[in-house]
């Protein structure tokens, strides 16, 4: 769920969980883990064990699964019916076979929405949580080994589910530029995501700071002086992950913040501008000219040379693309323009 996004903080490990394509196979791993626990559950411990074992193998499968068919055949324990389910999942979305069981297990099934709903609580610790008998939100603040981020989810659970309408991001915008302002006047930052692509309204904060080192310890001090910030989730070097509030007229709302290096800042602003889809997108298209691009760099794939890039405009024309204004980046993007070979030499 949105609320919990625990791939975040991997950026500090060097891991990519953030990469579009590789949370497909990791949504569909989610789904098979969660039959899986709902047949544990029914004591169907052969079935267990089947989803839970094809969740692992599919989390870790290094190409994006396009059928159950390419599962059976590569990966091991995917037989008949879980490659039926794939397939099933591939085409619409969801599991028949889950949602029976939800509906079967109900007092279960809403007992983990209600817990996956809360930031930090993921369908496996929500699951955790059902298999050690708490069954309520005050069973899991009075009784559960909660994590202070955990808490702090339960407590501003219901301001977190809601959007932010952009009329609040641009005033947001504003404050956050005043103090940025003040801290270093050649601070270089951007609010990312989908209010970059001039979204009606956003789910998150997504605040790209380019600098390292001490810099996210400084804008961290800064906004929590000027009282935005409400709550802090977790820190690591390079990402911030809190709570902000312009004041009790307003609802609290999570914000990131990312510190990128000057040498990714093309890279890491095409990244957290998204959308999802287009990053799929765009990665596929550099991997078909043997390139590899993430947040951190365009990089040639057999010699691992990063091609430096200032804008986003150059990555756009080194993959032989046309530039697409973030607004153009939308989530229903179904294909990029290509530059033909006729408009380039014409150029
Ligand atoms: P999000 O904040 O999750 O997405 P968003 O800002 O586009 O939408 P929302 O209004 O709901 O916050 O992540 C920011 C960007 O990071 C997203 O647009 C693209 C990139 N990203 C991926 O490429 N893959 C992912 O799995 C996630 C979570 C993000
Ligand atoms: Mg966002």
């Amino acid at each position: 769920m949105k609320s919990s996004k625990p791939g975040k903080m991997s950026r500090e490990e060097g891991k990519e969980l953030r990469e579009g394509e590789s949370s497909l196979n990791q949504d569909l791993a989610d789904q098979l883990a969660l039959i899986g626990s709902y047949y544990e559950a029914e004591g169907n411990i052969y079935r267990a064990r089947a989803y839970n074992e094809a969740a692992e193998r599919i989390a870790k499968y290094p190409r994006v699964i396009t059928s159950g068919t390419e599962a059976r055949m590569n990966i091991r324990g995917v037989g008949a019916s879980i490659s039926a389910d794939i397939d099933e999942y591939l085409l619409t979305g969801s599991i028949r076979r889950l949602r029976d069981l939800e509906e079967k297990n109900k007092e279960r099934f809403d007992t983990l929405q209600l817990f996956s709903g809360i930031f930090g609580i993921d369908m496996k610790i929500a699951n955790k949580f059902y298999n050690e008998g708490y069954r309520t939100l005050e069973d899991l603040w009075f009784k559960a080994p909660l994590t202070p981020a955990q808490k702090i989810g339960i407590l501003y659970r219901k301001h977190l589910v809601l959007r932010i309408p952009r009329e609040e991001m641009d005033r947001i915008n504003n404050r956050i530029t005043e103090i940025l302002f003040q801290l270093d006047p050649n601070l270089k930052f951007v609010i990312a995501g989908s209010y970059r692509r001039g979204e009606a309204s956003s789910g998150d904060i997504d605040l790209l700071v380019q600098g390292n080192g001490h810099i996210l310890e400084e804008i961290v001090e800064a906004l929590d002086k000027s009282g935005i910030l409400v709550a802090k989730l977790a820190k690591g070097s390079s990402q911030y992950m809190g709570i902000l509030r312009l004041g009790p007229d307003f609802n609290a709302h999570r914000i990131d913040i990312l510190l990128i290096p000057k040498e990714s800042w093309a890279t890491g602003l095409m990244h957290f501008t998204g959308s999802k889809m287009f990053n799929i997108l765009i990665r596929r298209r550099a991997r078909e000219l043997g390139l590899k691009l993430n947040q951190y760099g365009l990089f040639e794939i057999d010699t691992h040379r990063q091609i430096p890039v200032k804008t986003e405009e150059d990555i756009f024309r080194i993959l032989g693309i046309k530039y697409l204004s973030p607004e153009e980046r939308t989530p229903n993007l179904s294909s990029l323009p290509i530059v033909s070979e006729s408009e380039e030499t014409s150029n």
